[in-house]
């Protein structure tokens, strides 16, 4: 205990240790790493303790803990978060704070529509639990395996369902979160209107865990689909594909659930580098789109609808060739190519990347004045535009040139110019009104790049909105905006 009577750093993280019990934290450095490194290796932490609470009232009692000590806190939920946000700082004066063992499904209400759920359940848990309630929990993406609800809800995640359903933002009726000082707010409501002064819970979601730890949340459920058809089309240009996307959303009377970009090269390294894929469709072509409609009416009227759609769009020379899932093995064939991507790019050399986000109507001429300027700063780089174009989000990714060695010098070399492409695609997208982070967050990756596109105004609005609930700077210190 110092002089202050505060307990010391040491004593803060012995007193953790004591609170959870032995099955409430890691500390041995093999079982550590898992918590210390992101995805795509681009961060690596250290830390004193990954602490794993099993309820809300430890989670307070961690962080009161940490508050008087001022001991910096880093939130985990799945580690599966791309922007190194959920990574402890490399100088290791922090804990880790897991929700991977709060994992309960707390209430699931078919009537109200909507599901309880503490903030480390699985994103496919979840989806299952709402199945098994005849209902949807529609927020869907690649990491859904492992990311789970609370990372979800602190990044705003996007994933392939936004151009039905929203993001994650729109997804949440409620929250109860632990605030930096350890006081609980309990604002687990679950009411649709509820118009009774500022929206707290927005500001947790997609926080990034800088300013709470979401404890758990009330999410919205919708009614489950009967029929889901799915088809992969290739089409010659970009602008075709915008302009497929216009004419499928108004001829499909809104039941359009996907519509997701594709490259030549995300087909060719998808069934190279994974299992069990195959090409769905015979010929190479330079643009695909896995396109899906799903009706909650089981009346075989979407098949008829989209069989219709691309006859017509084949006749009228933009569809240059296609199918239509027969089964549900040949649909999760088309959607293996599609999650596969970022697991395929790994396997490519270094991946310079981009999530950004332009108005729809601006995807198709993005798409090409980028292409255009990173192969001339650099001959033979290898763009992998693809993703949610449906809500103008590209990720902008580019593998580098081929022949260069994959794990060696080659690609260090060529990492060590992401800022010098990141000026040249975030100046692209800039100029067309969009934005450098359209669904992954700031975290570490883009803490400092987000200054250069973001006002004055929004930046000290948003350190002043971090100063008044962590005036200490406690909670996931260094993420989103400079520790002051
Ligand atoms: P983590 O990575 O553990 O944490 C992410 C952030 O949330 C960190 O800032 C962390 O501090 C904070 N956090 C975590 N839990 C809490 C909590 N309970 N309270 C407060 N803060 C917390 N993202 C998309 O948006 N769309 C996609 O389509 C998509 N696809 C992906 C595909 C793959 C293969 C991979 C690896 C990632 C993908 N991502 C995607 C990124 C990632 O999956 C999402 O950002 C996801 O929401 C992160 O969830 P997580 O549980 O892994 O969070
Ligand atoms: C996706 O849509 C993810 O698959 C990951 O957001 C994108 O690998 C990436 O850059
Ligand atoms: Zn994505």
């Amino acid at each position: 205990v110092n002089d202050a009577g505060r307990l010391s750093i040491d004593e803060t993280v012995e007193r953790i240790k004591a609170l959870v019990g032995p099955k409430g934290w890691v500390s041995d450095p093999n079982d550590i790493e898992p918590y210390l490194v992101e995805p795509r290796g681009l961060f690596h932490g250290a830390t004193r303790l990954v602490v794993r609470p099993a309820s809300t009232a430890d989670v307070a009692a961690i962080v009161t803990l940490c508050a008087a000590a001022k001991l910096p806190i880093v939130p985990q939920g799945g580690n599966t978060g791309l922007v190194g946000a959920q990574v402890p700082p490399e100088n290791g004066n922090n804990i880790v704070v897991s929700l991977q063992r709060m994992n309960k499904i707390r209430a699931v209400d078919p009537l109200n529509y909507t599901m309880t759920v503490e903030a480390g359940v699985i994103l496919a848990d979840i989806q299952k639990a709402a199945e098994e309630a005849d209902r949807l929990f529609p927020l869907s993406l690649g990491a859904e395996g492992s990311c789970r609800i609370g990372g979800n809800l602190s990044t705003n995640a996007g994933g392939v369902g936004v151009l039905r359903y929203g993001n994650t933002r729109d997804l949440a009726l409620g929250l109860e979160v632990v605030l930096p000082d350890g006081r609980i707010w309990d604002g687990l409501r679950a009411l649709r209107k509820d118009n009774t002064g500022y929206d707290l819970k927005q500001l947790f979601i997609g926080g990034e865990g800088t300013l709470g730890i979401i404890t758990a949340a009330v999410l919205k459920l919708f009614p489950r689909p009967r029929e889901i058809e799915t088809a992969m089309i290739a089409l010659a240009n970009v602008d075709d594909v915008m302009e497929i996307f216009a004419r499928a959303r108004a001829a499909s009377g809104d039941q359009l659930t996907a519509f997701e970009l594709i490259p030549r090269f995300g087909i060719e390294m998808t069934t190279q580098h994974l299992h069990g894929i195959s090409d769905p469709i015979a010929a190479a072509y330079p643009w695909y789109v896995l396109l899906e409609i799903s009706s909650s009416e089981a009346s075989g009227a979407s098949r008829a609808k989209l069989e219709n759609f691309l006859a017509a769009q084949i006749e009228a020379g933009l569809v240059v060739d296609g199918v239509i899932a027969a089964s549900a093995a040949q649909a999760a064939n088309i959607w293996r190519i599609r999650d596969g991507m970022t697991e395929a790019q790994g396997y490519e050399g270094g991946s310079i990347k981009h999530d950004v986000s332009v108005p729809v109507s601006r995807v198709a001429e993005f798409i090409r004045t980028a292409m255009a300027a990173v192969e001339a700063r650099l001959p033979g780089i290898r763009p992998c535009p693809f993703g949610h174009v449906g809500d103008g989000n590209i990720h902008f990714n580019l593998s580098q040139p081929k022949g260069a060695d994959p794990k060696g010098v080659d690609k260090a070399a060529y990492l060590a110019r992401w800022g010098e492409f990141n000026d040249i695609v975030h100046g692209i997208v800039a100029a067309l009104g969009g934005s450098i982070s359209a669904e992954h967050g700031i975290g570490r990756l883009k803490r400092d790049e987000i200054t250069h596109y973001k006002s004055p105004l929004e930046l000290d609005l948003m350190r002043k909105i971090k100063h008044a609930l962590d005036p200490d700077g406690i909670m996931n210190p260094g993420k989103v905006i400079a520790a002051e």
